[in-house]
């Protein structure tokens, strides 16, 4: 994306001589803030530098931390242009027309803040309005990847209809949440779950989790495992993976191993890519096209300006026709859409095995004659897929049995 696209939503766009030239995106918060406050003129790119970096620092900090609780603080540096948009278009002028009924989608979603969604339209991207009628039940009324039907409106746009989905990924809305189910993506094909062989620690309880989401909300999950230079050995789950028929991509932006393969299977299609914070998610889009800059968690040789960390989920187009979400790591993904009860029939060796046991709802846990444990006794099933099952299960269990009984039944955060 040239950065005269990446500006024309500002209106009266900046100059491109004064733009800081690490910005990765074009909403990157010291775009927003700096243009926010009429601070262009004053910036050079490398004037100021001790005292942005205490600045940016703290905030980086605050966002990063707030992302699962507070997801729309993300965005808190786009209220200066949502308040002029706001009085550009008036509640009233927004009323003045019905939302159609009928409607072919004309824009993809980007990005989200809780008034406003960054589309993909015709190949350029515009900053909307959401309609205010379009009401949010209990699940995300829009996520990154959704289709939408968007209309020009005192020439500004509107998102006016929102396309079905296809697919999606969804975790549990949080406590002090309206919504039962936070849809994280939309409409994605393949869900990209980025692993470290080593630091981090490769650890199987998130991955375990998001083949459960990738299941529940009908994508294709892969297993990308990615820093494979900084090991001899494969973690020794991996090789159970792939016994159970899932896709293992072993990938390093270092050496580069694997990007050829992770490209093949990311091609033409809408994926995701979700896993723990420093896995290397963002390192890898760059690595995939060269004129990304999505900013990574290193002091980055461009800007040499400290952590940087992605805060918000955002679909980034690559070259080789590649559109993909990039997404903030997370610490623990709950578990929507399964009862406690239901979690071992999404652990395909579990449920094949289950299918024996004397008890249709067996927990696999204490009753007679069950055949998962006999596997286990045996050495049929490896232990840590168990010990897997297990701990799912038991957090959900714990949260259902919490002081807000049913309404969190869904919940379950542990990993
Ligand atoms: N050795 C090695 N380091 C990597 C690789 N990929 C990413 N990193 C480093 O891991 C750190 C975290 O990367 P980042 O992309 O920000 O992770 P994210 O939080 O998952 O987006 C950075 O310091 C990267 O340079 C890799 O394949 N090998
Ligand atoms: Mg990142
Ligand atoms: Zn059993």
């Amino acid at each position: 994306m040239s950065p005269d696209t990446r500006f024309a939503v500002f209106g009266t766009a900046p100059s491109v001589e004064v733009l800081p030239s690490y910005l990765g995106g074009w909403f990157g918060q010291d775009t927003c803030r700096a243009y926010a406050t009429g601070a262009w003129a004053r910036q050079s790119p490398v004037g100021n530098v001790k005292k942005k970096q205490v600045k940016k620092k703290k905030r980086t900090q605050v966002r990063t931390r707030n992302w699962e609780e507070a997801h729309e603080d993300a965005f808190s540096h786009d209220r200066a242009r949502h308040r002029r948009a706001q009085t550009a278009i008036s509640d009233a002028a927004i009323d003045s027309r019905a939302l159609p009924t009928d409607f072919e989608c004309n824009a993809l979603v980007i990005s989200l803040s809780k008034k406003w969604a960054f589309v993909l339209k015709d190949g350029t991207e515009e900053l909307c309005l959401i309609d205010v009628r379009l009401k949010e039940g209990k699940a995300t009324l829009l996520a990154p990847g959704d289709q939408v039907f968007v209309e020009q409106e005192a020439e500004k746009w509107v998102v006016r209809g929102i396309g079905p989905r296809s697919s999606r990924l969804s975790r549990p809305g949080h406590e002090h949440d309206r919504l039962d189910e936070q849809v994280f993506a939309a409409n994605i094909e393949t869900l990209v779950i980025v692993a470290a062989a080593a630091d981090p620690p490769f650890r199987t309880g998130l991955v375990d989790r998001y083949l459960i989401a990738a299941e529940v909300g009908g994508v294709t999950p892969i297993i990308c495992v990615n820093k494979i230079d900084l090991v001899d050995e494969d973690p020794p789950a991996l090789k159970d993976y792939e016994a159970l028929g899932f896709q293992v991509i072993r990938t390093s932006c270092e050496s580069g191993e694997g990007l050829d393969a992770l490209r093949a299977v990311l091609g033409g299609k809408l994926s995701i890519l979700s896993g723990h914070s420093g896995v290397g998610k963002s390192t890898l889009l760059n690595v995939l096209d060269k004129d990304l800059e999505v900013h990574t968690q290193e002091v980055s040789g461009v800007s040499h300006r400290g952590r940087h960390t992605t805060t918000a989920s955002r679909l980034y187009k690559l070259e080789g026709n590649i559109r993909i979400i990039d997404t903030p790591g997370i610490r623990a993904l709950g578990v929507w859409g399964v009862s406690p009860e239901e979690v071992a029939w999404f652990f395909p060796d579990l449920a094949e095995l289950g299918e024996a046991c004397r008890f249709r709802n067996c927990s696999h846990t204490h009753e007679p004659d069950c055949a998962v444990v006999a596997a286990l006794d045996e050495g049929r099933l490896t232990p840590w897929r168990y010990d897997s099952y297990l701990r799912i299960r038991g957090s959900m269990e714990e949260e259902q049995a919490g002081p807000f009984g049913d309404k969190y039944a869904r919940k379950s955060s542990d990993y």
